[in-house]
């Protein structure tokens, strides 16, 4: 059921975060004139003063505040992923819009709530997923026709990282499971390909002992699609990891495509094609005035919460797959 809203312009906004996501939200908040940024709330003070002062905003001292502001018809959710699916919760009972960054939730079962909440609601949940916006992704959907049956894909992102910060990304409270925390990479795949029937992964961390801090981790995950098709992935990062990979591979009976960071080949026989992909840059953008659009216009997302939803559900698998050490069979 397609669901909508009447909504008087301008829309007001309030945002939980201060970092890289919520001033790309911020911006494109301001530069809409259906809506308008109304509120932050962040952690450390210097960095939500800073925020203040380059958005000419007020800031409130928590979420808790925040979500529940009578002024608001908006939240976004752009901060450490441990605490989106409680401050989605508040939100949506408070009778908010919700836009959150992925993921949705580090909890499968708290994301199947969120999306009955929202529904009952009647409030819009959304969950970003930039990675389907990209260029990347976008020249995969082009060429895929290209290349016949796909019966195995490869996708890596190791980020070699030497002195491994200390933040967020690196504590594994803050962070999560990191194929949940990186959904996209997962989530790129259930877009391509559909239902997976079965998941096996492999973790490793390597901690800071004593910090809750990690230096470095590595994953690796095995999924047997439905339709047939293996695919390998792999996320790694900090300070074990000396070569850098942003490949993606995809080997179909008719010919490869094969992505190093934004540099696509189309592979067939002797023939090897250059491919157009486009930038990584103005997806936050991009994002919110499709949002602007849905709830405005009723014009359809390009990501549904389901969608969302089931990848998540595919990376739960993967991390108990790897607690477990078995193979996890999705019903
Ligand atoms: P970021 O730049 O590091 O910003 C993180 C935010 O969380 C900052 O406001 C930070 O405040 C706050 N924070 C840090 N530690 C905290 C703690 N212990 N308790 C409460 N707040 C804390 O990260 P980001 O890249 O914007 O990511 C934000 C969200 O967007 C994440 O869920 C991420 O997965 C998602 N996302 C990001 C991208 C991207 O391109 N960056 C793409 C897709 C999804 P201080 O700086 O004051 O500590
Ligand atoms: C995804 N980028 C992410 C995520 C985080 C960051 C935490 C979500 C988790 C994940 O999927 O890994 C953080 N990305 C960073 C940081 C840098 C970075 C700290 O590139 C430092 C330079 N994101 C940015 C910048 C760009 C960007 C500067 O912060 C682009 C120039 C793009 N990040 C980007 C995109 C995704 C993402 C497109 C979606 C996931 C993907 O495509 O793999």
């Amino acid at each position: 059921m397609t669901q909508s809203f009447s909504i008087t312009a301008p829309l007001k906004v309030g945002i939980v975060g201060t970092g890289y996501a919520a001033q790309r939200r911020a911006e494109a908040i301001q530069t809409d004139e259906r809506s308008q940024l109304c509120f932050v709330t962040g952690n450390t003070p210097e960095h939500t003063d800073e925020f203040c002062q380059t958005f000419g905003i007020n800031s409130l001292t928590s979420w808790q505040q925040l979500v529940n502001h009578s002024d608001l018809d908006l939240v976004i959710i752009g901060t450490i992923n441990r605490d989106h699916g409680l401050i989605a919760q508040a939100a949506l009972q408070s009778g908010k819009h919700v836009i959150i960054e992925y993921p949705l939730a580090l909890d499968y079962l708290v994301g199947k709530d969120l999306l009955e909440l929202a529904k009952k609601q009647n409030k819009l949940l959304h969950i970003e997923h930039i990675e389907l916006l990209g260029g990347v992704h976008q020249a995969l959907r082009r060429y895929l026709p290209e290349i016949g049956e796909v019966f195995y894909a490869r996708y890596a992102t190791i980020m070699p990282q030497n002195p491994a910060p200390r933040r967020w990304t690196y504590h594994s409270e803050s962070f999560g499971f990191p194929l949940i925390a990186a959904l996209s990479r997962l989530h790129r795949l259930t877009d391509l390909f559909g239902s997976v029937v079965s998941v096996t992964c492999q973790s490793r961390f390597w901690d800071a002992p004593e910090t809750g801090y990690f230096r470095g981790c590595f994953c690796n995950a095995q999924l047997q699609f439905q339709n047939g098709l293996m695919a390998d992935t792999v996320y790694a990062k900090g300070e074990i990891c000396w070569q850098g990979d942003r490949s993606f591979v995809l080997h179909g009976d008719q010919g490869t495509l094969s992505f190093d960071g934004e540099q696509g080949k189309l592979i067939r026989g002797e023939e090897m094609t250059d491919l157009e992909v486009g930038s990584r840059r103005g997806l936050f953008a991009m994002d919110t005035q499709k949002v602007l659009d849905h709830l405005f216009n009723g014009s359809p997302l390009y990501v549904q919460p389901e969608a969302s939803l089931y990848a998540l559900q595919v990376a739960e698998a993967a991390y108990q797959s790897s607690k477990q050490g078995k193979t996890i069979f999705l019903a």
